[in-house]
């Protein structure tokens, strides 16, 4: 829910930000573009980050002692601290730079759970985790023989606490909640789970990717041994994520790649491993990449994630209002004046989420169709598919409004069929 401090956006302003925005689609129409929850749009500040490294430092990290090298290198090692800040984390020490929120789920998983589950062990996800921590967990499961238990959902979208309870036990050693979820827009209470879990000795693993966009995270406050997090999704670049983990349990746990950049000391039979988070970057790393997450955040903090929050939080109460006046719309997840984030999954009951999709598409609005890789949770609401509309700090009402009467029309021509 939005917090009284913030303050109302400048939408025109930012929108300025963005030149994407301002393009066309197909037969010259306006786009408004609705599909931030899979990947956002990028601001000038971030773009530019790439031409500057490429024109004026660009050489590989860590390894030289050149001029450019040293730059690349100090520059990339801040880049860490600052997404480590953005999230609370006790700097770069914390902060591993994956692929993807998908990257820093498996990384964990191959590093820890192939090591350290067994048969007799359980993991505990959620019914609305994302595949890349489902599919995940359950292969790894598989492959070390321990059991996947699932957190069930209410009728309303939402985690049954006591079914919670109950499943987290003395050999549960992982629960893996997505904080957020990408079609319910529910909001997990991640640092209840984290009690729990720590309350029988297991780590809490939470993935922010739908969080860290558009909310102040604090990985201490929350309380979460992991963190995973996409920068794609929050203004930065495709090609880098965040893993946010506990200096200690990063200090035990085994490399995930081994390689160059990852180790200390190489002999033909041994070798040891780098500081933190280096242990965990083998190879040249994405290092424009990582430097242009960090001016992400800079360019998000500048704005105000409570700003954020609350204008999606607006956006959001908004969509579900308009889609309120249509019997044949139903919404996912918590309804009107709940903590909900910038996304309304939905279904129109005479058109298919597919086709629905792409007749908004002919009006230059982009929303996303689909299972949105929660293929289970899907079965569970007993739907194949979903349309889904989300928004970022750079939407408007008009633009909902313009959604609006592209699934009018959209139900109008099925009606004619
Ligand atoms: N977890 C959640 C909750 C997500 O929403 C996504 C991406 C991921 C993990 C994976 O992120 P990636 O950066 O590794 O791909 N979700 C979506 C979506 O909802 N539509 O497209 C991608």
């Amino acid at each position: 829910m939005g917090t009284q401090e913030s303050a109302p956006l400048d939408v025109a302003r930012l929108r300025e930000d963005f030149p994407i925005l301002s393009r066309t689609v197909g037969d010259d129409t306006p786009l408004v573009y609705l599909d931030n929850a899979a990947t956002s749009q990028t601001p000038n500040r971030v773009i530019d980050i790439f031409g500057d490294y490429y024109r004026g430092y660009n050489a590989n990290v860590h390894r030289g002692i050149h001029y450019l090298s040293q730059e690349a290198s100090i520059a990339y090692e801040q880049a860490h601290d600052r997404v480590a800040e953005f999230v609370g984390a006790d700097g770069r020490e914390e902060m591993i730079f994956t692929k993807n929120t998908t990257e820093s789920i498996n990384l964990v998983a191959y590093a820890w759970g192939l090591n350290e589950l067994s048969e007799g062990d359980n993991v505990v996800l959620t019914e609305m985790e994302h595949h890349a921590s489902l599919v995940t967990w359950q292969q790894i499961a598989k492959r070390t023989g321990a059991e996947v238990r699932y957190i069930r959902i209410t009728e309303d979208g939402k985690l049954d606490m006591e079914h919670a309870r109950e499943l987290i036990d003395d050999d549960t050693q992982m629960v893996s909640a997505v904080h957020i979820s990408n079609v319910l827009g529910t909001v997990n209470p991640i640092s209840d789970l984290a009690q729990l879990a720590h309350d029988h000795d297991a780590y809490i693993f939470a993935d922010g990717a739908q969080a860290v966009p558009n909310r102040r995270v604090d990985v201490k406050d929350l309380g979460v041994d992991f963190y995973a997090f996409s920068a794609h999704k929050m203004c930065g670049p495709t090609g880098v994520g965040g893993l946010y983990g506990k200096k200690a349990i990063l200090e035990d746990m085994e490399p995930f790649l081994y390689g160059g950049e990852m180790i200390r000391k190489v002999t033909y039979e041994e070798s040891t491993w780098n500081d933190l988070p280096w242990k965990y970057e083998a190879g040249t790393p994405l290092i424009a990449e990582g430097i242009a997450f960090a001016e992400a955040c800079d360019y998000l903090d500048d704005i105000g994630m409570d700003n954020i929050q609350a204008h999606e939080h607006q956006l959001a109460e908004y969509a579900l209002s308009r889609f309120a006046e249509f019997d044949d719309v139903t919404t996912y997840g918590p309804g009107l004046g709940e903590d909900r984030s910038g996304l309304v999954a939905f279904t129109l009951d005479s058109v298919h989420a597919h086709d629905l999709s792409s007749i908004v598409n002919d009006y230059g609005v982009a929303i996303r169709a689909g299972d949105h890789c929660t293929q289970p949770l899907h079965d569970r609401l007993g739907i194949s598919a979903s349309a889904r509309a989300s928004f970022y700090l750079y939407n408007t009402r008009e633009e909902i409004d313009a959604l609006v009467d592209a699934v009018d029309a959209a139900r109008e021509l099925f009606a004619d069929i």
